[in-house]
């Protein structure tokens, strides 16, 4: 396989991320060992690991994922709809422009690349809390210069599109009940996350046939394993408490 993975270690000012509501101190070293067991596992499953420097200015950078998004040949620099995140792209740009023409949101569109998944032609975009309908309309003419297309989702009680659809494979998503009008998401296969695990579970499909599960979401997990994919359960509580899940912490192509 033949994979590349970016990805941003965690600051030492990751306590200071931001979080949809009040909990506990995050534990910075702990989550810095959860996400070295994240690459751990990318890189056991194939991929080239490209790391783009912290920056304790940005305590969110880890979270590269919402930086851009691949769109076939192009790489889209994202605006995120965090004002303290905006300064996070710069980075992330210059390091896509080594395989990627680049193309850039510009105001006043918003957009945060966990708010965007990829299945064949098609990407499936949330308008949410930080995406906008003009940053999805400028993602559209990329993807339709693309020969892609666009499918707009509402998001509803969740930060991203991604907090509450996971891609699994090509055909199927792991979807959280009440979050999106599943009618939208054409004719993929929709599995649910089971109701006492709501908003725990996140996955990233390694490209190996496996998928990396969250390990505070067994039942749901144990749903995909029963359509016969391998799951391969992470610890990320840190990462978790300051919402994030498995998408957002690498870009993958
Ligand atoms: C934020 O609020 O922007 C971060 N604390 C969490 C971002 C998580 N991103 C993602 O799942 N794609």
């Amino acid at each position: 396989m033949d994979r590349t993975a970016l990805i941003r270690p965690v600051p030492a000012s990751f306590d200071h991320a931001l979080m949809s509501e009040e909990r506990p101190r995050i534990d910075v070293e702990l989550a810095s060992s959860q996400h070295d067991e994240y690459r751990a596992r990318l890189e056991e499953a194939g991929h080239t690991i490209e790391v783009v420097p912290t920056d304790e200015a940005h305590p969110d950078c880890v979270f590269i994922e919402d930086t851009a998004v691949i769109v076939g040949e192009v790489a889209v620099i994202a605006r995120p709809g965090a004002v303290s995140r905006r300064g996070e792209t710069p980075p992330v740009a210059r390091a896509l422009a080594k395989w990627f023409a680049t193309a850039e949101i510009t105001e006043p569109g918003t957009l945060d690349g966990g708010d965007v998944f990829v299945i064949g032609e098609v990407l499936y975009v949330g308008l949410s809390e930080r995406t906008n309908a003009d940053g999805i309309d400028q993602l559209r003419a990329v993807t339709f210069h693309q020969g892609m297309r666009l499918v707009t989702i509402g998001v509803n009680h969740v930060l991203h599109l991604k907090s509450a659809v996971l891609p699994i494979d090509e055909e199927t998503v792991v979807v959280t009940p009440g979050t999106v009008e599943e009618d939208l998401l054409d004719s993929l296969h929709i599995v649910h996350e089971v109701e006492t695990e709501r908003h725990r579970f996140s996955a990233l499909p390694l490209g190996d046939g496996r998928v990396l599960v969250t390990a505070n979401a067994p039942a749901t997990a144990e749903r995909i394993a029963k359509s016969s994919r391998e799951v391969v359960p992470i610890d990320v509580s840190q990462i978790q408490a300051a919402d994030g899940g498995l998408t957002c912490m690498s870009i993958l192509f």
